[in-house]
């Protein structure tokens, strides 16, 4: 059912009603085309807050819980024991440890890549990135190297972003990593800056060295790492099909956003914002648009408090689903299947819950057998598989 306040929605529910009205054949064979939901079967519980999965050979999974553990997840669900070798991470409200990603190449050398909070010796945190090897028997990590620290360190417990995309260009890895990087909500007004890493999207290579074609590198007083600046809090990132890179973001009360972050591109917060303040008043001079900052593509009134997203490429739910982006909600506890126009020109056509009810949904992929696999982030949270109805 498409969402009530999302834009271009009721054109759409009106021809879909048109079309049942002509044509009650021709939808049905359409619709018999493509699965018409999905039934979520759990594949592992027992998970602490768990926020990203990645996926290892033989059917096994790897899984990052916020209070500090990473963990092994066999074929049949089982949980392996905490992986040694993990930096301190300062666990504490929104912070801890939360995205991991496999190299694109991991089958060959084993590597990973991973964000957390990380504390500073004299008070105060901000999010990291590290790399590190998985050891051959799944038993541990090995040569971990923290290669990016945001900064500055901050005394916050909130709005870390910390989603790693591995981009690609001309259809192969391009040997940088995208990371998304919160405003730590006292300090928004640090994202239209550019001497510091608050609400910014940085792009680095896997070693942490900055590529020399980052949009602000030479310029005096700007931070070379930033790739582009004036967000929020992005806890979804995500390459489409085409290799572009998709980030989603928190509004404030409202405002959620899809953003395509391009190189050295202002996004526009907190200076302007289709939400509001907590408890309601403008933001600012509450202004939705300005010369200079980018529009997102897509947002949502009201916040559904997106995590998690990715493009589905499989086949396995049928034609029409094939291209869409899968976004969680953590606040309705939905999945939402968002459809794009084909060939895309920035607009979203429809959106649908899936398996609401499931919980908090905090992360959302596609895994190598095409399915799509969601975490629920509870005390009592679960990996779940979508299996086609
Ligand atoms: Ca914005």
């Amino acid at each position: 059912m498409p969402l009530a306040l999302v834009r271009h929605a009721s054109v759409a529910t009106f021809l879909i009603a048109i079309s049942g009205l002509t044509s009650l054949g021709q939808a049905q064979a359409q619709a018999q085309a493509q699965a018409q939901g999905v039934r979520a079967e759990q594949v592992a519980g027992g998970l602490q807050n768990p926020w990203a999965v990645a996926f290892l050979p033989q059917g096994r999974f790897l899984v990052t819980e916020r209070p500090g553990r990473m963990r092994v997840v066999e074929a049949d669900g089982r949980l392996g024991p905490a992986l040694p070798g993990l930096p301190a991470i300062d666990a504490g409200g929104q912070g801890g440890l939360l995205d991991v990603v496999a190299d694109a190449e991991f089958a060959a050398n084993r590597r990973i890549y991973f964000c957390y909070s990380e504390a500073a010796p004299s008070g105060g945190n901000s999010t990291a990135l590290a790399s590190a090897t998985l050891a051959a028997d799944n038993s541990r990590l090995n040569d971990v190297k923290v290669v990016f620290s945001q900064k500055p360190k901050f005394s916050s417990s909130a709005h870390f972003g910390c989603r790693i995309v591995e981009a690609r260009k001309d259809g192969k890895p391009d040997g940088t990593l995208f990371l998304t990087l919160g405003d730590r909500y006292s300090r928004m007004q640090d994202a239209q800056k550019l001497d510091n890493h608050h609400g910014k999207v940085v792009r680095i290579h896997k070693d942490g060295s900055v590529p020399s074609d980052n949009p602000f590198v030479g310029r005096a007083g700007a931070l070379p790492e930033i790739w582009s600046y004036g967000h929020r809090n992005m806890q979804g990132a995500a390459l489409a099909p085409d290799g572009s890179y998709w980030t989603h973001e928190h509004g404030p009360q409202g405002g959620d956003e899809i953003n395509l972050p391009q190189a050295g591109r202002n996004y526009g917060w907190p200076v302007i914002t289709y939400g509001e303040n907590y408890g309601g008043g403008k933001i600012g001079e509450g202004a939705s648009a300005r010369v200079g900052m980018e529009q997102p593509l897509h947002y949502w009134v009201p916040s559904i408090a997106p995590s998690g997203m990715v493009f589905l490429t499989s086949d396995k739910y049928g034609k029409g689903w094939q291209g869409n982006l899968f976004v969680g909600s953590l606040k309705f506890g939905y999945l939402n299947r968002i459809e794009l126009e084909q060939p895309f020109k920035g607009k979203v056509v429809r959106e649908h819950k899936l398996i609401e009810g499931a919980g908090r949904i905090r992360d959302v992929r596609q895994g190598p057998d095409g399915l799509l696999y969601v975490l629920t982030d509870s005390p009592q949270g679960r990996l779940l598989r979508l299996q086609p109805q």
